[in-house]
């Protein structure tokens, strides 16, 4: 096996004020601490050299951002929808096709989880306090820093998530039948309709969904709605999810 590390391609943040990309520094750590190189994919390319990248590269990151453009998942836009950013948009659904067709490792961070499911042809909750009712409101936009875990998810048996966190966590789980991680929470929307081929692997306490994956896919797909990129270095379980992305895009 190949000594070098896997390069890991991000996709950007972009300022749309200032016309500008911009990358928040913790994705790039989490990266690098998993043993991978991480890159900043531009965006603007046309689709023909975005292909070329996505052949140079080992796996692909979807991070965070602004709401995906409604339009993409069929419906109007719902009074309390986000702002946009439709050259993320593009690109990033672009790249998505581009990516499974090379069979590439996949791993989706909130706005990226969304993209995911979008991509595939599910849909999204535009805002979950005003489309999702429930009694105990839940803080998906949580009050204080995004390295305190805000709420819990369970974990669903069997899955990837499961295999990859469930291990790590034994020790202080040895009893219960459902595992738990806890995890932050900075979203106003969420996965609604799965995408065929899809199924979820977390769930909050209120079932909204937290995590998916693709059971099928040769590689690493994985998409989460919290952001384990300010988790990991206080959550062993966490710390096992960036690993073992970044070894999938090793080859192992
Ligand atoms: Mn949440």
């Amino acid at each position: 096996m190949s000594n070098k590390k896997p390069v890991i391609a991000l996709t950007p943040y972009f300022n749309i004020d200032q016309d500008e990309p911009y990358m928040r520094p913790a994705y790039l750590k989490a990266i690098r601490a998993a043993g991978g190189i991480p890159v900043i994919l531009p965006l603007d390319l046309a689709e023909s050299d975005l292909a070329q990248l996505v052949d140079t590269v080992d796996g692909i990151l979807f991070t965070g951002g602004p709401d995906v453009h409604p339009f993409y998942f069929g419906e109007e836009t719902q009074i309390h929808c986000g702002n946009v950013c439709l050259r993320r948009d593009r690109m990033e659904l672009a790249l998505l096709k581009l990516a499974m067709d090379e069979k590439k490792p996949i791993f989706g961070i909130c706005r990226g989880v969304q993209l995911l499911n979008i991509g595939l042809g599910g849909d999204i909750y535009q805002d979950i306090p005003s489309q999702f009712h429930e009694e105990f409101p839940i803080a998906h936009t949580q009050p204080f820093a995004y390295d305190i875990p805000a709420h819990k998810v369970s974990v669903v048996q069997g899955t990837l998530l499961d295999r990859l966190t469930h291990l790590q966590a034994t020790a202080s789980n040895t009893s219960e039948a459902v595992f738990m991680l806890n995890v932050n929470s900075m979203h106003h929307q969420a996965v609604r309709r799965l995408a065929p081929g899809l199924i979820a692997s977390a769930y909050a306490l209120n079932q909204l969904i937290e995590a998916i994956e693709k059971p099928d896919y040769p590689t690493f797909f994985l998409g989460v709605q919290w952001h384990p990129e300010y988790l990991w270095e206080n959550d062993p379980a966490i710390k096992q999810v960036w690993e073992a992305f970044v070894g999938a895009a090793k080859g192992e």
